[in-house]
């Protein structure tokens, strides 16, 4: 198992990524199918019944990219069946001190480097021995600073041996730093980024973004940012549908006609 993900990054590779919401699975066998070079399936804001994340990473099992998961929440449990059903990654929300980071990275590693407990019904299928040999190496441990405390506490996170990268959720930290959501160029939110990048930078540490566009996806990728999300399906879902049904409309009748 070669996490391609983590590769790129270690090599100082950009990469692009699309975030799965729906809980189709032609919409997720399709969006592995673009060249992106990872998928995350979210678990936290999206759609996705947990019930349904095995047969969602199954069929991504035909794609070449990396299939990570945000997962709800910290618990172990629920990092350890993301692992279990075939993620190769974790995003984990809203993480707020170093102590945080290190259990949710012991939760991805089997010991002695951490505590996973040890049941790779799926993700070990197709290799039970190269799983179990490349787990702790190749899965990878993506921590979210998106809160006030783990804006305050991202040297400390990033300094984490067991976190593989950071990840910032835009709107949260829009929160954090009390500028309206959405208000990317607010100073406050600038300064924000330039911290967590700054943390990263001085730890070895890649930087990843949700772009919410294409547009915001490529500016970080061009300004420090290793990774990024270039939208999600459901919203080039409604984009797309939306500029269809604009063109087959037509310009709108003008009134004196
Ligand atoms: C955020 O913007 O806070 C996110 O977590 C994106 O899903
Ligand atoms: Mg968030």
């Amino acid at each position: 198992m070669i996490n391609t993900a983590l590769r790129q990054w270690r090599a100082g590779e950009r990469s692009v990524g699309i975030w799965l919401t729906l809980s189709d699975l032609h919409s997720a066998e399709l969006a592995g199918q673009m060249g992106f070079d990872w998928l995350c399936v979210d678990l936290q804001h999206g759609m996705v019944d947990a019930a349904d994340l095995w047969k969602i990473l199954a069929v991504l099992s035909a794609s070449a990219a990396t299939p990570l998961v945000r997962v709800a929440g910290h618990a172990d449990d629920q990092i350890g069946r993301a692992l279990d059903s075939g993620a190769q990654g974790v995003i984990v929300p809203m993480v707020n001190t170093a102590a945080q980071a290190r259990a949710v990275a012991m939760a991805c590693r089997y010991p002695p480097d951490g505590h996973r407990s040890c049941g790779p019904v799926r993700s070990a299928a197709y290799s039970a021995a190269d799983y179990m040999a490349n787990a702790n190496q190749q899965l990878a441990c993506i921590v979210m600073i998106e809160t006030p405390d783990g804006l305050a506490n991202v040297e400390a996170i990033a300094a984490e041996d067991g976190v593989d990268a950071l990840f910032i959720g835009p709107v949260d930290l829009c929160f954090a730093v009390g500028v309206p959501p959405g208000q990317f160029d607010a100073p406050a939110f600038r300064d924000a980024v330039d911290r967590i990048l700054a943390a990263g930078r001085s730890h070895g540490k890649p930087v990843g973004i949700f772009g919410y566009s294409p547009e915001r996806a490529a500016e970080a990728l061009s300004s420090g940012f290793a990774f990024a999300s270039a939208g999600t399906d459901a919203g080039f879902l409604r984009a797309a549908a939306g500029a269809a049904l604009a063109l087959a409309r037509g310009p709108a009748p003008t009134a004196d006609v």
